[in-house]
């Protein structure tokens, strides 16, 4: 397939543009920011809030984009709306106006970071954020469900958990999505035959995970990896007060 990738420079954003090509796509990346990777031939540097022309070239002729482009950390209100919400819908008014028919947009486990922990929790239950960071990737997924009511364009929220090369504290025995998996899930999305509107969590196949991925399985992502694997070398160090009060809710630290 042809791929956008926004916010390919990203930490989320290189691992993906290398991935996805490895998998058979034909890439191509929109950033604010240059990279200094094999790839950075196929990334547009461009400022996706502003520049129409170059967001209108990027999306025209793609399949399906991945929209990442975002502020990845607690912001003022506005800030978190304008960076989740707002880019957001530039990207999807440019799909509906060049008739790219998929969007993967990434949410956050931080749209339901005040549950308290509990055994497993079902991708159903209510929207809980524990900043305004959580606040706009609930709206982010309320936009997407809008443009696949309004529009037809298939969508997959993924309620990412810990993206990271291993996991290093005992909460990411539960949230961890290693590199790997992540490529799998995304191409799992741009896949999915039959996507319509779907919101998953994304992590890896952790033997602690907390969060239901059955919808994700629904769409054909089948995880490799297991946190597990590191639980000995975290274990061997002494909880801190910081992992007890992280025990308490699903977000960990967004929740202090
Ligand atoms: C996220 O959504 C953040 O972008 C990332 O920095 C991590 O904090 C992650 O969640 C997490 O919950 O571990």
């Amino acid at each position: 397939m042809e791929v956008l990738v926004t916010g390919a420079a990203g930490r989320i954003g290189r691992v993906l543009l290398g991935g996805l090509a490895a998998t058979g796509h034909d890439v191509r990346g929109l950033d604010s920011v240059a990279a200094d990777e094999p790839w950075a031939d196929r990334l547009v540097v461009a400022d996706l809030a502003t520049d129409d022309a170059a967001l209108d070239a990027a999306v025209a002729g793609t399949d399906a984009v991945v929209h990442l482009a975002a502020i990845a950390e607690e912001t003022e209100l506005g800030t978190a709306l304008a960076s989740h919400v707002g880019l957001a819908h530039r990207v999807l008014e440019a799909m509906r106006r060049h008739g790219v028919g998929r969007i993967v947009y990434a949410s956050s486990n931080h749209a339901v970071g005040f549950t308290p922990r509990q055994p497993m929790l079902p991708i159903g239950t209510r929207a809980r954020p524990d900043t305004f960071y959580g606040l706009g990737k609930v709206a982010g997924e309320g936009l997407c469900s809008l443009y696949h009511d309004r529009h037809g364009i298939a969508a997959a929220c993924l309620r990412i958990g810990s993206f990271r090369e291993r996991p290093t504290t005992r909460r990411h025995l539960s949230t961890w999505l290693s590199h790997g998996d992540a490529v799998r899930l995304v191409d799992a999305c741009l896949q999915a035959p039959d996507l319509g509107f779907s919101v998953v969590y994304g992590i890896s196949a952790n033997t602690r995970a907390w969060w239901d991925l059955t919808s994700a399985r629904v769409i054909g992502y089948r995880p490799e990896d297991d946190a597990e694997a590191w639980a000995a070398a975290i274990e061997a160090v002494a909880p801190t007060q910081d992992d007890e009060l992280d025990d308490r809710y699903v977000g960990g630290e967004f929740t202090r």
